[in-house]
């Protein structure tokens, strides 16, 4: 069967207010690039014209500016979920006209799948390559392909030639049966192969190709600086004092990483370092520095849901795509993703928090509280269910106005019950085994910043009776409070609370 070539604007006509659409790709990587956009000039001419238009949008992660970009500067998104990170939907969702619904990544796919979230009007999926029985050769990232292809009504295909066809191979796509059926994900190591390369699309939902030609469209690394450097080594000692005492195997365990630079960092000390052996990722994101420390032989096999690389090094793989072809696997989120799978292999993760208190929880998504800043992301997967869960920042922002470390968090991602390790450029505080009070003492020492260590230390005097978790509740987000009312966090006089 062949299908018919459309344009965008031809698919963007047969989307109506109200109308959930979802979308293929994790981060930019394998996110449509056409078809959105297109949406979203439709949008602009139905509100020009005074009607109301406005889609759900479900992807796997974060998409990019043609998509999430474009519809939240047409004001054309209503729900929204799992990620994002792109400033115009950030202002949209702050402002309340997107309703964003911040979801733990493994979760969506199976939350459509119950029934939560309605049906699946369209299905917008890049793809390298489209077989006349509806077989395809997805781009760099995969997100929640497969449940939205079985789910969705209608089909259209973004047929993008700047991804090579020779990507074939490198996916693995696999759809759990749902309760009271579902079984083990049969994945023991993270090299294992358990699903079929190409998604099956039933070819009679297909309403055509759209014909692209765009990068993904990342962007490339700034420099390491001295504070993403010390925590990037301060992570690697902590990971090769654990290995000396036994904490860890001497063969490694297979580790997770955020996004964003101190994630590079991390990787690249990781690489320099004598003690730790060649290492393999089970993750959802790569970025650059994998592939980097792939052709230096220090990591040797990822598990991933995206490829989201620079568009340089994303040539450079293309180009060398039978070199990576047996080192990497880009799965499902729901498979990337998999808690049962992360904590039967014992993953290591990695994550960023914006703010620690020193009781151990964590926020990692919230500005003062009430801000969005991208989402939770898998982060809460991988933190929940690691063999050791580690969050690094550095001890201050905004040139010390800020301190990242605070009394109680403003909003609460990851709880004192699942961070194990909290890593600033300050140092190291290992939380495991240790009460609240001995937390507070490990954290406001090793990673506070000196500037805010004696704040920190007469806020624990303020409380008095008897408390397990010294908290002055009046008190407890003066941090906050005084940052909002005076712009530096160092103003804080406990004697107003
Ligand atoms: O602001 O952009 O104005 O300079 O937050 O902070 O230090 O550049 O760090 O880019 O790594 O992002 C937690 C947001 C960190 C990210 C977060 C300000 C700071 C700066 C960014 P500017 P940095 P990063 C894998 C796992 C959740 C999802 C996740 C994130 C900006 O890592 O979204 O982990 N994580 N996913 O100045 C006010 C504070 C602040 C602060 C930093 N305490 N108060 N502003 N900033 N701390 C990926 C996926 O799941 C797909």
């Amino acid at each position: 069967m062949a299908f018919p070539i459309l344009t965008a604007e031809e698919v963007a006509e047969l989307v109506h207010d109200g109308d959930t659409v979802c979308v293929s790709g994790f981060t930019a990587a394998g996110s449509p690039k056409a078809v959105t956009e297109a949406i979203a000039h439709k949008a602009e001419k139905e509100h020009a014209e005074g009607k109301p238009f406005k889609i759900n949008l479900y992807s796997g992660a974060s998409t990019n500016n043609h998509a999430d970009g474009a519809l939240a500067r047409a004001n054309a998104l209503n729900h929204r979920s799992p990620y994002q990170n792109t400033p115009d939907l950030r202002t949209t969702i702050n402002s309340r006209d997107t309703n964003y619904f911040d979801l733990h990544l493994s979760e969506l796919a199976q939350k459509f799948r119950y029934g939560a979230l309605g049906g699946i009007d369209l299905f917008i999926i890049e793809a390298a390559s489209i077989r006349d029985n509806g077989d395809i050769v997805l781009g760099n990232g995969v997100g929640n392909v497969p449940t939205y292809a079985k789910m969705a009504k209608k089909v259209v295909i973004e047929l993008n030639s700047h991804v090579t066809p020779h990507i074939e191979g490198l996916h693995d796509l696999y759809l759990p049966l749902d309760p009271p059926h579902r079984r083990e994900i049969p994945i023991y190591k993270p090299s294992d192969r358990i699903g079929d390369t190409l998604l099956h699309v039933d070819p009679s939902k297909i309403i055509g190709i759209v014909n692209t030609d765009y990068p993904d469209g990342v962007k490339g690394f700034t420099p390491l600086d001295d504070i993403t450097k010390q925590i990037g080594a301060n992570v690697c000692d902590f990971l090769v004092s654990e290995i000396r005492r036994g904490g860890i195997p001497s063969s490694f365990l297979p580790i997770q990483s955020g996004v964003g630079n101190v994630a590079n960092a991390v990787l690249f000390g990781l690489a320099d370092s004598k003690e730790i052996p060649p290492f393999e990722m089970y993750t959802e994101v790569i970025q650059d520095a994998v592939i980097t420390l792939m052709e230096k032989e220090r990591c040797h096999f990822a598990s991933t849901c995206s490829m989201t690389l620079s568009d340089d090094m994303m040539r450079h793989v293309y180009d060398n795509i039978d070199f990576f072809r047996d080192k990497i696997l880009i799965r499902p989120a729901e498979i990337s993703n998999s808690p049962e799978v992360i904590r039967r292999l014992g993953v290591i993760s990695m994550n960023t928090a914006l703010e620690a208190d020193i009781f151990g929880n964590v926020n990692s998504t919230h500005v003062t509280g009430t801000r969005m800043m991208n989402g939770i992301g898998g982060s809460g997967d991988f933190t929940r269910n690691a063999y050791i869960s580690i969050f690094t920042c550095p001890s201050v922002t905004k040139g010390g106005l800020i301190s990242n470390i605070v009394p109680m968090v403003s909003h609460h991602d990851h709880s004192e019950h699942s961070v194990d390790i909290i890593i600033t450029e300050q140092g190291v505080a290992d939380l495991r085994g240790k009460s609240p009070i001995q937390r507070a003492e490990t954290i406001i020492n090793n990673c506070a910043n000196p500037a805010y260590r004696e704040l920190l230390r007469d806020y624990l005097k303020l409380s008095t009776g008897a408390a397990h978790t010294p908290h002055t509740l009046k008190a407890s987000l003066g941090f906050h409070t005084t940052f909002l009312e005076t712009g530096d966090m160092s103003k804080t006089d406990w004697s107003k609370f």
